[in-house]
């Protein structure tokens, strides 16, 4: 036996209420999610046009998509809670008409839970899935919309009755319905306080359920992956072993005195990852645009960047022209006024603006002027 709710709130005006603010929530993640999407994979062509202004576009559109994902869970509850009788009433189906659009309330029921658990799972670093993350959580994203747009235009007759406030005395569960918004917009605002430190300074204190505290990093910025989880040893970064190579038109290599050597820059800029978290820093190191230059690549290259890590997603690079010449994109060799450390990407790392955290690569060995 499915359990009986006898609340009065289990009605149009209540699901109205809180759809409101659940589909606000859903089109902020929908479009940073194709924001952060497009920086990562861009296809061909969009990627020479992404811009590498603003530094902090990145951060914040993924600090809001991740924010309003999270989000997502208490909102996606309370109107659960408030459509609840409705999903399991009989006769399943009335008509044709009626099928349908119960059908459609299933992929949109579904997919919506199943893209706020993928992204939960995936912020936890917790790959519990035998997919790959990023194209199916992309894909249902589509599917998502799609069932969305589909369930407002059936339900447009309600929501049009339900959107303004009822005029005074009309409505008898006027006050219960504001307590269960407040307390909804009091979950909210809990479940973001307690994460959105990760990303945004000023909540920092109260960071207890964010998966990576930034103030628990090494040299100001947390590590994503360590050295030893990438397989990079002492003896690969010893100044007699690395090398950075940069292959194109006048190829050539440089030990790490000689990449110190050369003029420094110092850039403060974020790392963001898609994960949520991100951290600003000072990055000193060369001007990818001055190695370019010294390897004779042409105006309006793109590169590739090889780290010395043996296998994984981010062993291999690539950085579209936009970001290639920009003042800021350094090939960095200190961070914060010291050194890189090893798990940080010594000798050498990538640090671009306004991209995705993913694409900073660390321990690079390799650069290659593409086409
Ligand atoms: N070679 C390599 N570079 C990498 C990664 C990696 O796994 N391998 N992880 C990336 C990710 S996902 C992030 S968020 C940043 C984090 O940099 P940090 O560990 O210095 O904070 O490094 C990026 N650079
Ligand atoms: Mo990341």
């Amino acid at each position: 036996m499915l359990p009986r709710f006898r609340g009065r709130l289990h009605d149009p005006r209540t699901a109205t209420a809180i759809g409101r603010w659940l589909g606000a929530a859903v089109l902020v993640c929908f479009l940073t999610g194709l924001v952060s999407h497009g920086l990562q994979r861009p296809p061909d062509w969009l990627a020479p046009r992404l811009p590498a202004r603003p530094v902090w576009g990145y951060r914040v559109s993924q600090g809001l998509h991740v924010a309003t994902g999270i989000a997502l869970v208490p909102l996606l509850l309370g109107k659960l809670w408030a459509v609840y009788p409705r999903l399991f009433a009989w006769p399943p189906a009335r008509s044709p008409w009626h099928a349908l659009e119960r059908l459609s309330i299933a992929v949109l029921v579904s997919t919506a839970l199943l893209e706020v658990a993928l992204g939960l799972l995936n912020i936890f670093q917790w790959y519990a899935f035998p997919f790959s993350f990023r194209p199916v959580h992309y894909a249902l994203a589509w599917v998502l919309a799609g069932s969305l747009l589909l369930h407002l235009a059936a339900k447009a007759p309600l929501i049009v009755e339900h959107w303004r406030r009822a005029p005074a005395g009309a409505d008898p569960d006027a006050r219960e319905r504001r307590s269960l918004l407040l307390g909804l917009g009091a979950a909210v605002g809990a479940v973001t306080a307690v994460t959105a430190g990760q990303t945004f300074a000023p909540l920092r204190q109260l960071t207890l359920l964010a998966p990576r505290d930034p103030d628990h990093s090494r040299q100001g910025v947390p590590v994503n992956r360590t050295a030893a989880e990438a397989g990079v040893g002492p003896a690969m970064v010893a100044a007699d072993a690395w090398r950075l190579r940069v292959a194109g038109p006048r190829g050539y290599a440089l030990t790490l005195a000689e990449l110190r050597a050369l003029p420094q820059h110092t850039a403060r800029l974020p790392i963001a990852c898609v994960e949520g978290w991100s951290a600003s820093a000072d990055w000193t190191g060369v001007r990818l645009a001055d190695l370019l230059d010294r390897a004779g690549a042409p105006a309006g290259s793109a590169v590739r960047v090889v780290s010395l890590q043996a296998h994984g997603g981010y062993r291999v690079m690539e950085m579209p022209a936009g970001y290639t010449r920009d003042p800021l994109t350094l090939l960095a060799l200190r961070l914060n006024g010291a050194e890189l450390s090893l798990d940080h990407g010594f000798p050498a790392r990538i640090i671009a603006p306004n991209r995705p955290g993913v694409w900073q690569t660390k321990w690079v060995s390799r650069i290659e002027v593409l086409a």
